[in-house]
């Protein structure tokens, strides 16, 4: 496997799923808080209150990251970790956990990648304000970026502004399995319609106002499954290149074309909202790379009925788009029944580097979900490390392609609280004993450090 010399290797993780200490130091709630306390949302009633104790593990966790050999970690910032109530009063406590947590990295020659908005929302601006249903939230979020440029700026060179906006949307306000837990087939379109602004003038201020001096980038980070297409019937890569424009399109085309996919718009009428032209101008061009989670594929097909109680069935996603998705049953599923097809990346990749004209992008997220067991002070994670050998060959084969990709990302650095999946749920290179909550590396993590050293 050959990569430039110059890609970014690193590991990510999110303040939620990893940090604990909740109430610590002045931390407001979050959605996530909240949401954990309602029976039946999250398996076994799990809750981040404790998860990972990064924020008082935080030097030990940096000193692993230094021993795997990585050189770049992504994480997270806790929005109501610093502005409490989301705004108006700052939380110095919280400005000054990230600030260490920075430093601790550079000093080990770890460059941060700081993504601003992984999900925690503060509960104040939900209750208060409605979340992203709410226009003014904007607003609310650029004070909150601006914040963080000018305390971390000086030292934070690559910024995110949003993960995942699709999750947010669809999880979050469509499926309702995610904070805030609402259910809709309008509400998607408005929530990631709002998350797209706040972006734009988030991207907006930074360069006008931090980037010449801070000299960093600025971008987004999506996430997209591939979409095969079931048969070579028209109608079936018709229906799959729909799917790949409502996943990944929705907010990557506003950003690079100034508009939603036509196949949106035809589809959805009056619930796609519309840009005004001052926000289009301000979306074009806002992102200087292309960051893309991706973790599994599958089959898609036209919908002549719509599968019965399929988890994609609610919430705007298949009625809208008219299409069926299944699996191969040759292939391997992990623990989260996400199919385990290498290919799919490389197949993404291409999709995003043709249709968006050669971006710079860089894999923000890629990882498995496996049942790893501690034995003997081990954990043998095989199938993680045949994952990992398996999505990294196609990423190389994509670069020798001609695919622009830069950098990857593992998710996830530990075994973390996985959202709706508590703690049942084990992604991490880093094995986490949840009732001592000491970490061990698992053979995926040597894997890596090694990998890393040639
Ligand atoms: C991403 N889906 O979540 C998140 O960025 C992480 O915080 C999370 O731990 C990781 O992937 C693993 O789940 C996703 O339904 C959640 O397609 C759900 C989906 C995709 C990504």
């Amino acid at each position: 496997m050959k990569f430039p010399k110059d890609f970014v290797w690193g590991s990510a993780t999110s303040s939620y799923q990893i940090e604990g200490a909740w109430n610590t130091d002045g931390r407001g709630p979050s959605i996530w808080d909240a949401f954990c306390q309602i029976p039946g949302k999250v398996f076994e009633g799990d809750t981040g209150d404790v998860a990972c104790d990064h924020y008082h593990k935080m030097k030990e966790d940096v000193a692993l990251m230094k021993q795997m050999g990585l050189t770049a970690y992504r994480f997270s910032i806790s929005w109501s970790r610093i502005f409490p109530q989301g705004q108006g009063e700052i939380n110095e406590k919280g400005i000054q956990f990230y600030s260490e947590l920075i430093d601790e990295l550079l000093a080990n020659d770890i460059e941060p990648w700081v993504t601003l908005y992984h999900w925690d929302l503060p509960l104040a601006l939900q209750l208060e304000m409605d979340g992203w249903l709410n226009k003014e939230i904007t607003d609310v979020f650029v004070d909150y970026a601006q914040l963080c440029f000018e305390r971390f700026g000086d030292r934070v060179k690559h910024w995110i502004t949003f993960n995942e906006a699709w999750v947010v949307a669809i999880l979050g306000y469509g499926q309702g399995v995610f904070a805030p837990g609402r259910i809709s087939n309008t509400e998607p379109y408005l929530a990631g319609h709002h998350i797209l602004i706040a972006h734009a003038k988030a991207v907006q201020l930074y360069r006008t106002k931090f980037q010449k001096e801070q000299e960093g980038k600025i971008g987004i980070t999506n996430n997209c499954d591939w979409r095969e297409p079931l048969t070579d019937a028209v109608e079936d890569q018709k229906a799959a290149q729909r799917a790949l424009e409502f996943f990944l399109a929705w907010f990557a085309d506003p950003i690079y074309f100034g508009k939603y996919p036509k196949c949106m718009e035809d589809r959805l009428g009056d619930r796609l909202p519309k840009f005004t032209e001052e926000e289009r101008q301000m979306l074009l061009g806002s992102t200087d790379f292309f960051g893309l989670n991706h973790y599994t594929t599958m089959l898609a097909s036209e919908a002549k009925q719509i599968n019965a109680g399929s988890v994609y069935g609610n919430g705007g996603l298949s009625e809208d788009q008219d299409v069926n998705l299944a699996l191969d049953p040759n292939w391997e599923l992990t623990e989260m029944q996400w199919a385990v097809v290498p290919w799919g990346c490389r197949k993404l990749l291409h999709w995003i580097s043709d249709r968006y004209d050669h971006p710079n992008i860089v894999i923000t997220e890629n990882g498995c979900a496996y049942d790893d067991q501690l034995e003997n002070g081990e954990v043998n994670d095989a199938k993680r490390v045949e994952f990992f050998k398996g999505y990294l060959e196609e990423c190389a084969k994509a670069i020798e392609e001609g695919v622009n990709l830069t950098g990857y990302f593992a998710w996830s650095f530990m075994d973390n609280f996985e959202w709706a999946s508590g703690y049942s749920k084990r992604f991490g290179m880093h094995y986490v004993d949840f009732d001592t909550l000491e970490r061990t590396p698992k053979a995926s993590a040597k894997w890596f450090a090694d990998f890393l050293k040639q």
